[in-house]
């Protein structure tokens, strides 16, 4: 028996379900403009994942649909990871040089003997046209977030915590939320409208409990009065802060969301709970184990379609009905 394709109409059908609107999803979920013209092979430059302070050099090591995979060069596969080819954090070749950041240079070289041409020359690769980087030249600012300016901001890995933090690096319309006195591996990337920061003074104006810096003398009697002097810093002015509206995302909703497990699949899944700036994944018939909770704009989540649309497969759930039922049931 020839089995029918897969189908989204029909499975929402079957399953009473609806997709999730496209006015849900922000711009780097939705449908792309443009087309992936990154190969394998090329070099740029991009934030590692579990570094967020660190821009390094990277390989593209495969490229499916609209999405490809991005490789340290020097070290190990298992730090690979996987972006959207209109994702901000990366950037062509040059871009830390001309803007005046560190870069992390391949394994084995040095950060002052490292030299693109010389490298570029070295691997008999080149570096990914810079036409390609959907991302370059964005003309949204945030000019009120400067580097060193203090803010409120949840450790989005400890989520129950706001604490107390400072802006690290600031570029195009994004900042690096960096916690005084840790080290980068909670840092993250948002722009003004995040809702997991705030203003100096909003924990006490709400009743919360503010994490004072890691070895802060006196962690209970926190004054920010007196640690921005002592710091000698300032706050991001309180209007800088524009949060957005909660998500349009319902329960039930059905979407298209990466595997977190294997990174390289994307799935058929539904919304299954939600706040209003979060929401939790489940896979179709997949065990709720497999079940996450995530922000609602993660680029990582996308339309019912957008596999179809940018070239990519999509994992479809196993259905009971693909199995007979036994003759005597
Ligand atoms: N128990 C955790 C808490 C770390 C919190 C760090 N935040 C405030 C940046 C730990 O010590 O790892």
């Amino acid at each position: 028996v020839k089995k029918r394709p897969w189908s989204w109409d029909q499975y929402l059908d079957e399953e009473k379900a609806v997709a999730a609107p496209h006015r849900a999803f922000s711009e780097l979920q939705s449908f792309p403009q443009n087309r992936n013209g990154f190969k394998v092979g090329m070099l740029l430059e991009g934030i590692d994942p579990l570094h967020p302070s660190k821009f390094c050099v990277l390989s593209v090591v495969e490229v499916i649909g609209y999405r490809l995979r991005l490789h340290f060069d020097g070290y190990p596969e298992c730090y690979d990871f996987w972006v959207n080819a209109d994702s901000s954090d990366i950037r062509p070749a040059g871009w830390c040089e001309m803007t005046g950041r560190k870069l992390q240079p391949p394994k084995g070289y040095k950060e002052d003997e490292f030299n693109w041409a010389k490298y570029q020359e070295a691997c008999s690769t080149q570096a990914a046209p810079k036409n390609l980087f959907k991302n370059q030249n964005r003309t949204v600012t945030s000019p009120e977030f400067e580097v060193g300016m203090k803010l409120e901001a949840v450790d989005r890995k400890n989520p129950c915590l706001v604490c107390v933090a400072s802006v690290a690096d600031v570029v195009d319309d994004r900042f690096l939320v960096h916690f005084d006195n840790w080290d980068d591996t909670y840092d993250y990337w948002c722009d003004a409208s995040s809702p997991h920061i705030h203003p100096v003074g909003w924990c006490q104006d709400n009743g919360r409990p503010l994490t004072a810096p890691q070895g802060h003398p006196n962690p209970e009697l926190f004054s920010w009065e007196e640690y921005l002097e002592d710091t000698g810093s300032q706050a991001v002015p309180s209007e800088a802060f524009h949060m957005r509206a909660p998500h349009r995302f319902q329960v039930n909703m059905k979407l298209e969301a990466v595997d977190r497990r294997n990174p390289m699949l994307i799935r058929v899944a539904t919304i299954i709970d939600a706040t209003d700036y979060t929401v939790k994944v489940h896979f179709d018939s997949w065990h709720h184990k497999f079940d996450f909770w995530v922000d609602s704009d993660h680029p990582d989540l996308h339309p019912v379609g957008w596999c179809a649309r940018t070239g990519h497969p999509l994992e479809t759930p196993i259905r009971p009905t693909d199995v007979k039922p036994s003759a005597n049931q």
